[in-house]
C-alpha cells in the first residue's frame, strides 16, 4: 500500500511541556517522532494564555521539568511564582537547548486521527490536507487547551472587541480609556482583574459564581534561596512524584486542635500566600465541616478587605468548599474592588438579559462597554482530544464512546483505540497535581511501553474493556471519597452545557497513581491486550 503520508515511529499531537518532553524521551530511544501542533511555537496553554496577569500558581522552582540536572541547575527563575513569558521563555529554551524544532510540525493542526486496522498505524490527517502515519501516537493536546466562549443572548451584536483570556492577541490589548467588562471569576480572571483595573477607566466585573482566591506574595527569587533549592534539588523531586507539589502537608484534622490554634494556623499559611494554605489540616479535603471552618477564614478576610459590605457579601463564595473548584492565587484582587471605577455585577443577583452593540443590559440597566474580557474557562480535560475526529478499531468515534463520559484505563489508554496514548487526561491526577510532575510520569510509562512493546515484538496495545470499566469505577469512588463533587466545577464538566456530570481526573496521591500504574506494567501490562502483527487483538 503506497501512501502520501510522511511516515513517523510514533507521531504527537501537542507542543507544550508534555509534547516536548515525550519528543525528547522519544528520540533518545531512536524513534522518529513528529510533533504537531497548531500554534506557531512551542508551549502549549503558555503560548496562548498571554492575559495580563497570567501566572502559574505552583512554584517556578517546581513548575519545571526534572529530567535534565544541568537544564535544572543552569536555568535561573526570577519569581516565587514566573509569569507566563517566562514559563515560554523557558520552554523555548527547552525546543532549543534540546535541538527540538527540527521534529516539530508548527501551524499543524489535527483534523482527525484514523487507525488503520489492516496496516496498524494510525493516520493522522491535518486540516490543510497534510498527512502523517505511525504505528503510534501520542495525545499531548493538554487538559485546559480548548476555550468556551460564553453563550449569552446577543452576544454577537456586541460591537466592541471580545477576548478571550485563553487566546490572548500576542501584541497585547491596551485597554487605556476603556470602559471593559470582564466575565469570569476563575483563576483567570482573578489573575487579570487587578491588571486591567489599572489601564481600564472603567471596569465592570460579572461574577456568575464566588470564588476562593488564596493571596500568592509573589516577590523576586533571591540567588542565595534558588541556589539552596537547586542543592537538593534531587531530594526535592523525588518528593514531588509522591505529592505533586511541595506542600507543607498536615497530620492533624482541623478539630484536633482549638478554634484559637486553628485560627492560628490559617493566619500563618495565609501569611505565607499560595494553595499550602489548603493543607492546613489533613481533613480538609475530605470533612465538610473541617472545610467550613477555613472557607469561613477566607469569607472573614473578604469581608475585611473589601469595604462595601454588600460587594464583599457578593464576593463570599457560600456555595461550594472551598478546594472543590480549583483554588485560586491572586495578587491584590479582592483588593481590587475597593478603587472607585471598578464595579462588581453579581450575575446571582442580578442576570445578564442581552448584550447590546456598545453594552450589555442587566436587570433592564444599560451598562456601556468598548471591550469585554472572556475569562469563562475551557472545555477541560476531553475538550482537546474531542476536538479531533479520532476513529478507532471499527471505524468506532471517541466523541460517540465518550459520549456518556470519557471512559479510560489509567487515564493512559481508552478500549477500541490500540496504540493511543494520553498524558494527564481523564482518569488519571492530571489538573489535580502539578502538571509538570504528572507530565513526566506519563511520558516515562508511554515510553517504557513503547520500549517493551518493540523488545517483545508486540505491535498494539490496548486497554480491555473489564479493566476499563474497573477503572472507571476506582476513579469515581476516589471522588467520591472526597469533597470534590460538591462543586459545579470543571472538574465534572459542569461549565459546559450539555456535557455529562463525571468526575473527570484521579483523585489520589499521585504516589498512589505511580504505583498502581507501575504494578501494571510490572505484570505485562495487566488489563491491557497486547497482540503481535497480523494476530486478531
Ligand atoms: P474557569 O476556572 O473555568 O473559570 C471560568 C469562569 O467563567 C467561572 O467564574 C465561570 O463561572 C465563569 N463563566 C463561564 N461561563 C459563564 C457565563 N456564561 N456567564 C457568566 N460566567 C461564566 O477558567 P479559568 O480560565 O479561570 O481557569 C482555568 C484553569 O486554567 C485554572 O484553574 C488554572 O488551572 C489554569 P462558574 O464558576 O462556572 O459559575
Amino acid at each position: 500500500m503506497r501512501l502520501a503520508a510522511e511516515r513517523f515511529d510514533v507521531l504527537v499531537i501537542g507542543a507544550g511541556f508534555a509534547g516536548l518532553h515525550a519528543l525528547h524521551t522519544l528520540r533518545g530511544m531512536g524513534r522518529k517522532v513528529a510533533v504537531l501542533d497548531a500554534a506557531a511555537d512551542v508551549g502549549g496553554v503558555w503560548y496562548w494564555n498571554r492575559y495580563p496577569g497570567a501566572r502559574c500558581d505552583v512554584e517556578s522552582l517546581q513548575y519545571s521539568y526534572s529530567f535534565d540536572e544541568q537544564l535544572e541547575q543552569e536555568w535561573q527563575w526570577s519569581e516565587r511564582y514566573a509569569a507566563q513569558p517566562e514559563i515560554l521563555r523557558y520552554i523555548q529554551h527547552v525546543a532549543d537547548r534540546f535541538d527540538l524544532r527540527r521534529d516539530l510540525r508548527l501551524n499543524t493542526r489535527v483534523a482527525s486521527a484514523v487507525f488503520n486496522e489492516a496496516g496498524e498505524f494510525w493516520l493522522l490527517s491535518t486540516e490543510d490536507g497534510r498527512q502523517f502515519a505511525a504505528p503510534h501516537c501520542i495525545m499531548a493536546t493538554g487538559a485546559l487547551s480548548v476555550p468556551r466562549l460564553p453563550d449569552i443572548p446577543g452576544i454577537g451584536d456586541f460591537k466592541g472587541a471580545i477576548h478571550h483570556t485563553g487566546q490572548w492577541p500576542h501584541e497585547g490589548v491596551d485597554f487605556s480609556g476603556q470602559r471593559v467588562g470582564v466575565i469570569g471569576t476563575g483563576s483567570s480572571g482573578i489573575q487579570a482583574i487587578p491588571q486591567l483595573a489599572k489601564q481600564a477607566a472603567a471596569l465592570t466585573v460579572f461574577q456568575r459564581t464566588a470564588n476562593f482566591s488564596i493571596p500568592a506574595w509573589n516577590r523576586q527569587l533571591g540567588d542565595e534561596e534558588q541556589q539552596a533549592f537547586k542543592a537538593v534539588y534531587r531530594e526535592h523531586r523525588a518528593r514531588a512524584r509522591e505529592v505533586g507539589t511541595l506542600y507543607e502537608f498536615s497530620d492533624k484534622g482541623a478539630f484536633d486542635v482549638s478554634q484559637a490554634e486553628r485560627e492560628r494556623e490559617f493566619e500563618r499559611r495565609w501569611n505565607k500566600g499560595g494553595v499550602n494554605f489548603v493543607h492546613s489540616f489533613n481533613d480538609l479535603s475530605t470533612n465538610k465541616a473541617a472545610n467550613d471552618t477555613i472557607a469561613e477564614f477566607v469569607r472573614a478576610r473578604i469581608r475585611r478587605t473589601v469595604k462595601d459590605p454588600a460587594v464583599a457579601e457578593s464576593l463570599c463564595p457560600t456555595d461550594h468548599p472551598l478546594g472543590t473548584k480549583r483554588i485560586c492565587v491572586d495578587t491584590g484582587y479582592f483588593e481590587t474592588y475597593n478603587l472607585p471605577h471598578v464595579r462588581l455585577v453579581d450575575l446571582k443577583k442580578t442576570p445578564i438579559d442581552r448584550f447590546e452593540s456598545h453594552g450589555v443590559k442587566v436587570a433592564g440597566e444599560e451598562i456601556a462597554l468598548d471591550a469585554l474580557v472572556c475569562a469563562t474557562g475551557y472545555d477541560a480535560l476531553t475538550g482537546a482530544v474531542m476536538a479531533i475526529d479520532i476513529r478507532g478499531r471499527g471505524g468506532l468515534s471517541l466523541r460517540d464512546k465518550w459520549a456518556q463520559g470519557p471512559r479510560t484505563l489509567l487515564g493512559l489508554m481508552t478500549a477500541g483505540f490500540p496504540n493511543l496514548f494520553i498524558i494527564t487526561g481523564a482518569g488519571s491526577p492530571s489538573v489535580l497535581v502539578n502538571m509538570i510532575v504528572g507530565i513526566e510520569h506519563h511520558v516515562q510509562w508511554i515510553t517504557d511501553c513503547l520500549d517493551y512493546l518493540q523488545q517483545k515484538s508486540i505491535s498494539t496495545i490496548e486497554a480491555s474493556v473489564p479493566a476499563e470499566d474497573r477503572w472507571v469505577e476506582h476513579v469515581n469512588a476516589a471522588a467520591n471519597r472526597t469533597l470534590l463533587p460538591l462543586a459545579n466545577s470543571w472538574f465534572l464538566g459542569a461549565n459546559i452545557p450539555g456535557k455529562p456530570r463525571v468526575f473527570m481526573p484521579y483523585a489520589a496521591k499521585i504516589g498512589i497513581y505511580r504505583r498502581e500504574c507501575q504494578a501494571v506494567a510490572d505484570k505485562g501490562y495487566e488489563g491491557f491486550i497486547l497482540s503481535t502483527a497480523g494476530a486478531p487483538a
